[in-house]
């Protein structure tokens, strides 16, 4: 009798657990931008940026680069576009295009200075969590017109592996907004921590990263992220860097990669 009613009561608390479970999966929550933005003018240090990356799989960091240099990047920008000078050039939904471009050159390249990974920072971001030895995969911008619009939820990368251990990551990218990113014209959004597995089944923490001109935001592959509706009359643009552990190669999402012929 007395193992029949324990057994009961351990089945209906099993049950209550379990719908709370449900309830949570089924409604996102947001979570304040504050947890993952740094400010690099006062306490953003690389193994700040690094910590925050690996715990939310996002952060955004304001004051990272100079406006004025982040106005000249997005006028190269352009002029490479005008040029006809793109590797690639990606449908990334409705409105949304992705040009890929040489990142041995400005305004990626790690051997011009003034160039985005000219940046010292940012690469030794890149090895704190990467490991000593990165390359980079990708370079470009991804450009949203006017009227764009939103993403499906996506993983740049995915796990690797079959286990249920949470591995260090193998692909960081960096975002650098060539705009200020308003919630008209289309932040990228986040939903935070979802870069680990585990979470997944959790209730997402969605969070739209508005950020100044001059911030960057850095991100695990793995995390799950959607650009943004852009509502605004004005074209918003972001340049991009993906740099991954030297051994890995993104076969989905690179153009040369997808053409390698598997066994
Ligand atoms: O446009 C953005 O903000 C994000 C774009 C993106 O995640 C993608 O194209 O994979």
């Amino acid at each position: 009798m007395a193992v029949g009613l324990f057994t009961a009561v351990l089945v209906h608390r099993g049950v209550r657990y379990r719908l709370r479970q449900l309830k949570c999966a089924a409604c996102p929550s947001a979570l304040p931008s504050a947890d993952v933005t740094l400010d690099a003018s006062t306490s953003a240090d690389v193994d700040a940026i690094a910590t925050c990356v690996r715990a939310h799989g996002v952060c955004c960091v304001h004051n990272f680069f100079g406006a004025a240099q982040v106005e000249e990047w997005g006028a190269e920008v352009r002029r490479l576009r005008e040029l006809d000078r793109a590797t690639s050039v990606r449908n990334r939904n409705t409105g949304r295009s992705e040009y890929n471009f040489d990142p041995h050159a400005p305004p990626f390249a790690r051997t011009a200075a003034g160039s985005v990974l000219a940046d010292e920072r940012l690469v030794l971001v890149f090895k704190r969590l990467l490991g000593a030895k990165v390359r980079v995969e990708t370079a470009g911008s991804v450009f949203a017109e006017p009227g764009a619009v939103a993403q499906r939820w996506h993983q740049d990368v995915p796990h690797l592996f079959t286990t249920g251990a949470h591995l260090p990551a193998h692909f960081i990218a960096a975002f650098v907004p060539l705009c200020e990113l308003t919630r008209v014209n289309g932040p990228t959004e986040f939903r935070v921590g979802s870069h680990v597995k585990a979470n997944v089944v959790r209730a997402p923490q969605e969070l739209v990263l508005t950020c100044p001109l001059g911030s960057v935001v850095l991100f695990d592959g793995r995390v799950f992220h959607r650009g943004g509706a852009n509502g605004s009359g004005c074209a918003r643009e972001v340049l991009f860097v993906n740099v991954c552990r030297h051994w890995y190669r993104d076969m989905s999402n690179k153009v040369e990669n997808r053409l390698e012929q598997l066994l």
